[in-house]
């Protein structure tokens, strides 16, 4: 018997019980950010309350507090994704940041002219234009991955695209534009093969289930917090020991440092070289607490559930006339989310109208405008899907859908 009962679980995110414009709030942008339990607020707000000091610093109380607690999160996080050490977890702003550690430090040591970087036509912006704005400062130069019809990667023709000149392939865990779920394992193993490097956009990837690093076989693997329950600005940077090692800083600044010279300085210990400045520390705390809460649901049960509402949404929207869906047709090649269009009627208009019945979806390019171009398109409307949305909710979604059909025609 099921014991993951997302009702019940709703009740433990206070932002989802809301009228919104005199309708119960159906809130399924998640791919966006997702809401936060109220676990991991209280605990944010337990540490503003009695425990609020810079980290690492000072010899005091409240300074061992907070630096307790904040390199306890780091462990957690460590252990969601299964990081040999906690040491390898760097605190960021977010995925976007930790892209960019990597493009500002690995990526300007390793990258050289003539070089060239792997990306799929599939990625966020942040996963894009940091290594666009690398090559045109070194010289490098990008080459795609391209998806098919129903944006799937096109692995064909990988052996031709991977050669000795590919020093970096970076490719998202799941699409926010289309929800696709990449075949990351295997495109590791064949970047391997020419000694490229794998970084792994995870902002949609670790959100739905645990994910194992290692196992994986790639070497940067990002993702924010914010997505999974998590306060917005805090994220992590995953790379193993040795390469962090390897590796100059991001930024220079306080904590950052071992000792401070006139003209050189030498660098505190992974991760703290690359975290410069006084850091997010109710951020990444909240974090933890975020990692905590979602190690108690049963996993298994929530993936099925999430599952299921994916099955009924396609289903549902599937039958609404002049409906089109973007992204795999199998329920197993995808994440939570919908992308699609409805006619001439424009995804923000779509939104609007959605609004009005206190639906929240998101509707744009989603920061993948190479997505869109794709399939000549300029926005989609796009519903996300989490662990407390139920069929009831789909239903209201397709429901307000069959109205917009009836004002658009
Ligand atoms: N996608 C969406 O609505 P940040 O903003 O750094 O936390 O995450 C950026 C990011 C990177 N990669 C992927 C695959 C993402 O989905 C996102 C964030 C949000 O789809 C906001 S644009």
């Amino acid at each position: 018997m099921s014991s993951f009962d997302p009702v019940a679980i709703r009740r433990d995110f206070p932002t989802l019980d809301q009228q919104v414009n005199g309708k119960p709030l159906v809130y399924l942008d998640n791919a966006a950010t997702s809401q936060k339990p109220r676990a991991v607020l209280d605990v944010v707000n337990a540490y503003y309350l009695h425990d609020n000091a810079n980290v690492h610093r000072g010899i005091h109380e409240l300074s061992r507090r907070a630096t307790e607690a904040y390199e306890e999160a780091r462990a957690k996080v460590a252990g969601w994704i299964n990081a040999a050490d906690s040491s390898e977890v760097v605190w960021t702003r977010g995925t976007t940041e930790a892209i960019n550690l990597v493009a500002g430090s690995w990526g300007m040591d390793n990258i050289h002219a003539g070089d060239e970087i792997v990306v799929t036509v599939l990625e966020h912006h942040s996963n894009l234009v940091p290594w666009q704005l690398l090559a045109r400062r070194t010289g490098a130069k990008l080459r795609y991955i391209e998806i098919d019809d129903q944006g799937r990667l096109d692995l064909g023709p990988l052996p031709d695209l991977l050669n000795e000149r590919t020093k970096l392939v970076a490719v998202s865990h799941i699409s926010n534009s289309l929800g696709t779920v990449n075949p990351v394992r295997e495109i590791a193993e064949a970047a391997k093969k020419v000694g490229a490097l794998v970084l792994v956009d995870g902002a949609q990837g670790a959100v739905h289930a645990r994910v194992d690093v290692q196992a994986l076989g790639v070497d940067f693997y990002a993702f924010s917090g914010h997505k999974m329950c998590g306060p917005t600005g805090i994220g992590a940077l995953w790379a193993r020991r040795e390469l962090l090692e390897s590796m100059e800083p991001y930024q220079g600044g306080g904590e950052m440092i071992e000792f401070v010279e006139r003209d050189m300085s030498t660098w505190a210990e992974v991760p703290h070289k690359f975290e410069a400045g006084t850091p997010n520390i109710a951020g990444a705390i909240g974090f933890g607490a975020a990692v905590d809460y979602l190690a108690t649901l049963p996993a298994d049960e929530v993936a099925a559930h999430e599952r299921t509402l994916m099955a009924y949404a396609m289903e549902r929207l599937g039958a609404i006339p002049g409906l089109r869906i973007y992204g795999p047709e199998s329920v197993e090649e995808r994440s939570a989310v919908v992308s699609f269009t409805m006619g001439d009627a424009h995804p923000h208009d779509i939104s609007t109208i959605l609004d009005s019945e206190g639906i929240a979806i998101r509707a744009g390019h989603h920061c993948a405008q190479l997505v869109m171009k794709r399939y000549g398109v300029s926005a989609t409307a796009r519903a996300s899907f989490y662990l407390y949305n139920t069929e009831e909710e789909v239903d209201r979604l397709a429901d307000s859908l069959e109205v917009v059909k009836g004002i658009f025609g």
